[in-house]
């Protein structure tokens, strides 16, 4: 029973399925068939598919529908699996939602290849209540893109959440695993219903504490964690420590050639499969960041990774290993120096030595999630690996879920990027879902967004993230114009005007934020450690110089073959030959790829420092007008998630014009070159 303060009362906690809002947008030619619901298949996902079924209905039509197993040929929805594909474990996921209606049958019928993907038709199919849509054209055929759709916790055992920004965790508190299991529950089902089957449970960073996760003293409470996402077909992860044999005090090294530690890792496994039958495997962050790895016994990655992959086999679990691994940053005295090199020359050398249950996660840039960066060039140059690529919903450097960021238009730039790598056509897509590489499996992962704020993500407009993220997953040829609306719609209702608006707002949100922050590619001016605000020069690694190079007559780092880090030429033909040159180089790119005098003119006729001038101003006008619109939807809008993020506006403004003053400022002060415009602003 629901109490008051309650938090699933709030208005914007049930996100995209609020059926408050559906009911106003729902046809009532579908309602006659809402009475029934047939099935013959009994299993934990599908019971799912019609406890959220009956739900919807109730909540939408008022209607308890009655649940039968036999046809009596009245209107119904029947859940069914497709018979030719049910054996097929290759098969990819996908479900059709059909009406059929011949002689006696008038029915709607949800079909999918495998139990979960019956669960998927039917929220595509409540999804479709809440768009509108009408008998006439509700039907539908879709097959994911993609086996692996995952979200990574970077939930810490604390209750602290590394890059999170929406309150505390939902699964851990001070010390402890929660019992949180309604609102893990509903976490669940919001992830189900954009397609997600894989959940990373720790952050990637394993401390002492949650290095015992994989013991029997936490695997007992992550078991029942793990049911409860089971049931909604999504399978679990954890993040695991490699020095876990040492830091448990079994033995004195983690090297992975040592059969000790082999051995290690195989009872493990064991272990936790006794627990967790559906167990999915091992995510690793190894010889990164101060995390323990395999350099450190002189191994390399492959060997790192097959060990654990060695050992998860038997179970058919998988092993996802993260590229981030780096050892350099800035170096004033020797710019040959990359960080942007890093990955393509730790793991382009092992193309083809990891076992097939290895995944390696890419990030989306060869960076680190800024807000503008050119796609990973080891996309397209593993040919015999699998892969997914690694984005992150958190707003780390986009704003922290204050700031109105959309990012499925940055996702769309790298999954779209083509890589030429197989000549035309190599798409970055087609790449980590295996298709373009015949490679066994692979997708798309993101760090999470989500905390126990009443809204999950802390600003509302931030749930446009984590749902746009599980469309993209499931289906990265979406357009951004599509995710957007649809969000909008199933959130709001569907006034045309108002779904217009929102649509709008956040299309043009990435690059608002762009312009009053980091110009041209370059990143990187944010503040240290919090990573929200500006500091030009201030980034926790600028001991030895900054990734910018400002100085007295340009700005950008030359990344060039010819004069630079060579970083372009990890890159395929026709790819590296664009970013090498000035005159191809994209232009929102060129400081990322090169070294430029402020005076360099631009296509638009207008000079670097005048652009940087410019777009600070414009930055700052856009969120202005942001606000004004977000004010126009105050009678459209629930009056709590109104002022929520009305609030947010306030404080992104204030975080725009400080970003405008001080990066304005800065460049005024370095360079001595007045603005043409005379626009800048000097104490
Ligand atoms: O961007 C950096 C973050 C770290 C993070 C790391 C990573 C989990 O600042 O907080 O650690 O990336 O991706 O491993």
């Amino acid at each position: 029973m629901k109490q008051a303060g309650d938090i699933t009362l709030h208005p914007a906690y049930s996100c995209w399925m609020n059926f408050k809002t559906y009911q106003k947008s729902a046809d009532q030619s579908i309602k006659k068939y809402c009475r029934f619901i047939l099935t013959k298949i009994s299993s934990r996902v599908v019971n799912t598919a019609v406890n959220e079924l009956s739900a919807a209905i109730e909540g939408i039509y008022h209607i308890k529908p009655r649940e039968i197993s036999e046809n009596h040929d009245v209107p119904c929805i029947e859940l069914s699996i497709e018979e030719n594909n049910s054996a097929d474990s290759n098969q990819v996921c996908g479900f059709t939602i059909k009406h059929i209606n011949e002689k006696t049958t008038d029915k709607i019928v949800i079909s999918g290849t495998d139990e979960c993907a019956v669960l998927y038709g039917v929220f595509r199919f409540i999804f479709s209540l809440g768009l509108g849509k009408s008998i006439d054209n509700i039907q539908t055929e879709q097959k994911t893109y993609n086996r692996l759709r995952m979200i990574n916790q970077w939930d810490n055992l604390s209750g602290d959440i590394e890059r999170g920004y929406s309150g505390r965790s939902i699964f851990y508190e001070n010390g402890k695993i929660t019992k949180n299991y309604a609102r893990i529950r509903d976490y669940a089902r919001l992830l189900s219903s954009v397609g997600i089957n894989h959940i990373v449970l720790n952050n990637v960073n394993v401390h002492e504490e949650e290095t015992k996760f994989i013991t029997d003293k936490y695997l007992p409470e992550l078991k029942k964690i793990a049911a409860v996402f089971s049931d909604f077909g999504i399978r679990i992860l954890l993040s695991v420590n490699f020095a876990a044999p040492i830091v448990l005090g079994r033995l004195s090294t983690a090297d992975p050639l040592d059969k000790d530690v082999q051995r290690f890792w195989h009872e493990t496994a064991n272990k936790i499969y006794s627990y967790i039958p559906d167990f999915a495997g091992f995510l690793v962050k190894a010889d990164s960041e101060s995390s323990p790895g395999p350099y450190t016994y002189g191994r390399d990655h492959a060997q790192g990774a097959n060990m654990l992959a060695d050992a998860l086999r038997p179970h058919g679990g998988i092993v996802v290993w993260r590229c981030f691994v780096y050892n350099c940053h800035a170096d004033w005295r020797n710019r040959k120096l990359d960080r942007a090199k890093a990955a393509y020359e730790n793991f382009v050398p092992l193309d083809g030595r990891f076992k097939d249950n290895v995944v390696l996660q890419i990030k989306n840039g060869p960076m680190d999630f800024q807000i503008r960066e050119p796609v990973n060039p080891l996309f397209g140059s593993l040919e015999k690996t699998n892969q997914v690529i690694e984005f992150q919903i958190t707003q780390e450097y986009t704003g922290h879920q204050i700031d109105l960021c959309f990012l499925p238009s940055l996702w769309k730039e790298s999954l779209d990027f083509d890589t030429a790598a197989k000549g035309k056509n190599s798409l970055v897509r087609d790449v980590v879902n295996g298709k373009l590489f015949h490679t066994s499996t692979g997708g798309i992962a993101g760090v999470s967004n989500i905390g126990d704020s009443p809204a999950w993500t802390g600003n509302p407009l931030a749930q446009a993230n984590l749902f746009g993220f599980g469309r993209l997953s499931w289906d990265p040829a979406l357009s951004c114009e599509d995710i957007a609306s649809e969000w909008a719609t199933l959130t709001f209702g569907s006034n045309v005007a108002t779904v217009e608006k929102i649509t709008n707002m956040l299309l043009r949100s990435r690059e608002i934020y762009e312009d009053y922050t980091c110009p041209l590619g370059i990143g990187w001016f944010v503040n240290p450690d919090s990573h929200y605000g500006p500091n030009v020069d201030g980034y926790e690694y600028s001991h030895w110089g900054t990734y910018h190079y400002a100085d007295l007559k340009g700005i950008g780092v030359d990344r060039t073959m010819a004069t630079g880090t060579g970083f372009t030429g990890q890159y395929k033909n026709e790819n590296a030959q664009m970013y090498e040159h000035i005159e191809s180089c994209p232009e929102n790119l060129l400081l990322f790829f090169h070294h430029m005098p402020y005076d360099f003119v631009l296509k638009s006729g207008l000079t670097i420092l005048q652009h940087i001038y410019d777009r600070h101003f414009r930055g700052v006008e856009e969120v202005v007008e942001l606000q004004k619109i977000w004010d126009s939807l105050q009678d459209e809008i629930d009056p709590d998630i109104f002022q929520e993020v009305r609030h947010r506006f306030e404080l992104q403004l204030k975080n725009a014009i400080e970003w405008r003053d001080v990066v304005n400022t800065y460049f005024y002060r370095k360079t001595g070159i007045p603005d043409e415009k005379g626009r800048y602003i000097y104490p």
